[in-house]
């Protein structure tokens, strides 16, 4: 519980300077961002906040990019104490009302062979597209990331 707290106080911090933008009628999203490591990585983890302010579920089934060649949702997962990625192929369901976090450690999209590399502060333009509320584009800026686990492909 006390971890619960001390990492929303600091994802809170982390995330004070940005606010609540409204990009469709239904979904509202917050602190989107693509995690620097190194120049010329070649795959790239993308986070951010999304809401549904709706009263029904809302599908989120896939996101696309023109940056890299693949780009994809996926989630972190422990096999015998390895942590590992798996590609989330079903999509993402958001409840009435509810957030989903993509955050180091956890759900994220998966830039895979960026076509040409990140800078720092560069933002990319992303598509993230939902099953009946259309596709909407957000801006994602590149940032260094805090301490996380190692992502590794
Ligand atoms: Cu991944």
């Amino acid at each position: 519980m006390i971890n619960k707290i001390l990492f929303f106080l600091i994802f809170t911090c982390f995330l004070s300077n940005f606010s609540f933008a409204n990009s469709n009628k239904f979904i509202v999203y917050k602190s989107p961002w693509i995690k620097f490591i190194a120049k010329n990585q070649k795959n790239l983890s993308g986070y951010l906040i999304l809401k549904n302010t709706s009263d029904k579920a809302i599908k989120l089934i896939s996101v696309n990019s023109n940056f890299a060649e693949k780009t994809e949702i996926h989630k972190m997962k422990i096999e015998n104490n390895v942590m590992k990625m798996e590609r989330i192929k079903t999509g993402i369901l958001i409840l009435p009302n509810k957030e989903v976090l993509f955050k180091p450690g956890g759900l994220h999209i998966m830039f895979k062979n960026i076509k040409n590399k990140l800078n720092l502060d560069d933002k990319k333009k992303v598509f993230f597209n939902f099953e009946k509320n259309g596709t909407i584009e957000i801006m994602m800026k590149v940032k260094k990331g805090y301490h996380s686990k190692k992502h590794n492909h």
